[in-house]
């Protein structure tokens, strides 16, 4: 048993530091921005799980401080994020003004999604949602991080 245990723990990571299994549950509903769950710090870590193509999962982070905000899905199930294929989107404080957003990450290599924003302090709406409208049933993790 500790053997497999050791065997399956590396696939666990993903290239961007790894994951934890710590952090909040998502809980339902969060269906919009008005339903956003939070607010959390920055450095939310969340896990998730996609019910449908529909589910659409709202977090809010209130940033203490301006500037370089990191926001990124990780791969939790060893399948470099195909399994979900998570969509991050991610909205001002009156959930309208719209800060940016990516699905698969910008070298292309993994359906994980992450993208780097300039943010005001204050509330930052972020939506994370199955990519494409496909019918899924997924976890992923997604993780916001103050640089
Ligand atoms: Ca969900
Ligand atoms: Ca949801």
């Amino acid at each position: 048993m500790i053997a497999i245990l050791i065997a399956i723990l590396p696939s666990c990571l993903d290239g961007s530091g790894g994951f934890d299994t710590a952090g909040s549950d998502e809980e339902e509903p969060n269906g919009t921005c008005a339903e956003a769950q939070g607010p959390y710090e920055d450095g939310l870590v969340a896990n998730g799980t996609f019910s449908s193509s529909e589910d659409q999962d709202w977090y809010l982070v209130d940033l203490s401080a301006g500037g370089d905000v990191e926001i990124r899905t990780n791969d939790v199930n060893g399948d470099d994020c195909s399994d979900a294929d998570p969509q991050i989107d991610v909205y001002a404080a009156d959930c309208t003004t719209y800060l940016g957003g990516n699905d698969d990450d910008a070298e292309g290599d993994t359906l994980c999604s992450g993208l780097v924003l300039s943010a005001a302090p204050g509330p930052l709406h972020v939506a994370v949602a199955p990519c494409c409208g496909v019918e899924r049933s997924a976890r992923y993790q997604v993780e916001v991080v103050a640089h």
